[in-house]
């Protein structure tokens, strides 16, 4: 194993796609030995010194997530970056996954050299997607990608993770979205930092004319974000190419001014710690849990707890009771 992490880190670094898919697997990884090979490839490569920019493409299934990365990424190959695509695949497997879905609808971006596109799992060994999507983004610019688009499934707390891994949020609507449903979309609007109006086919048929100014309008009521930026909307087609020039120039440009301005490496510092803590809880409980007296605690003050919905406290207190006599024997 020693010797493979050695070859595969010198191979990694010269960008080689294969290697960068076998470090993946490992991160992503079931089995123990592997993903602490993962661990050891990651540690040898250490922080990479240049930092890539980390695009998080949010919004319901359908909207054309993977459409619209495919017309930046190849807008960006011309602009002379390299550019990788993790999209979080909710039905992949750790082991393998459904690499077809998202490779055949970037069928043009996955045909070029400079790209490299990956299924990513929504869960990691320890629940939640942002430590092995964080690893797998280290790994890629490790490898030399300078951008990196994240690609949500577009519902559930995928969403709000992609924020801890991603320097610059997108979200993606469509024209004649009611306003419950932007609603819904409100908890994911807070966090992002561009909203993009895709196939807008016609940019000035009246649908897109009142859903640009319904965000607009929606924009308002959003808190500010930390940056202190104004969330700006954009109408795009990601079929026809219209408006994908002047996206990359906003995504290029908002990174560069975060960067100059220091929040780009802050904001990564305070992530990783909360990255950091979210693994640290999961590998705690997966640990704490495998014990079947923990267990069997467990279960009987979920049985009791049903029963009795005012004894929260006393149901944790009788997990937590055999949690530290199981600690301390
Ligand atoms: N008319 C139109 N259709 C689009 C546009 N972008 C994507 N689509 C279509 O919308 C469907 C879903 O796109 P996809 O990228 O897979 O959406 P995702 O689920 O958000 O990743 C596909 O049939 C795309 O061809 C656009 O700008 N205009
Ligand atoms: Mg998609």
């Amino acid at each position: 194993m020693e010797a493979d992490i050695l070859t595969l880190a010198e191979n990694l670094k010269k960008g080689d796609p294969a290697a960068l898919a076998r470090a993946i697997t490992w991160v992503e990884s079931h089995n123990p030995a592997k993903r602490k090979a993962g661990s050891e490839l990651l540690r040898l490569l250490g922080p990479t010194k240049t930092s890539s920019m980390r695009v998080g493409i949010s919004g319901i299934p359908g909207a054309g997530k993977s459409t619209l990365i495919e017309a930046l990424g190849l807008e960006f190959i011309q602009r002379g970056h390299k550019v990788a695509v993790l999209s979080i695949d909710p039905s992949s497997t750790i082991s393998g996954g459904s690499i077809l879905g998202d490779k055949t609808r970037m069928a043009r971006l996955s045909n070029r050299a400079e790209a490299f596109i990956r299924p990513s799992p929504s869960r990691s060994v320890f629940g939640g997607l942002a430590p092995h999507t964080c690893e797998s983004v280290f790994l890629c610019e490790a490898a030399g990608f300078s951008i990196v688009f994240i690609e949500t499934v577009g519902t559930g707390q995928s969403e709000a993770d992609v924020a801890y891994v991603a320097d610059i949020l997108i979200l993606v609507n469509v024209p004649g979205q009611g306003d419950e449903l932007q609603g819904i979309k409100r908890g994911i609007m807070e966090l992002c930092d561009l909203i993009v109006l895709n196939k807008a086919d016609d940019e000035n048929s009246s649908e897109v004319q009142r859903s640009l100014a319904y965000i607009k309008q929606a924009i308002n009521y959003l808190p500010a974000r930390a940056h202190g930026r104004t969330i700006e909307a954009l109408a795009v087609s990601a079929l026809k190419g219209k408006g994908i020039n002047i996206l990359a120039d906003k995504i290029e440009k908002t990174f560069k001014e975060l960067e100059t301005e220091g929040y780009i490496f802050s904001s990564r510092q305070q992530k990783i710690k909360f990255i950091f803590l979210q693994y640290l809880r999961n590998a705690l409980w997966a640990q704490l849990t495998q014990s079947a007296h923990v267990q069997h605690a467990l279960n009987r003050a979920l049985e009791r707890i049903s029963e009795n919905p005012t004894e929260l406290y006393p149901c944790v207190e009788e997990v937590m009771l055999m949690i530290s006599k199981k600690s301390n024997s």
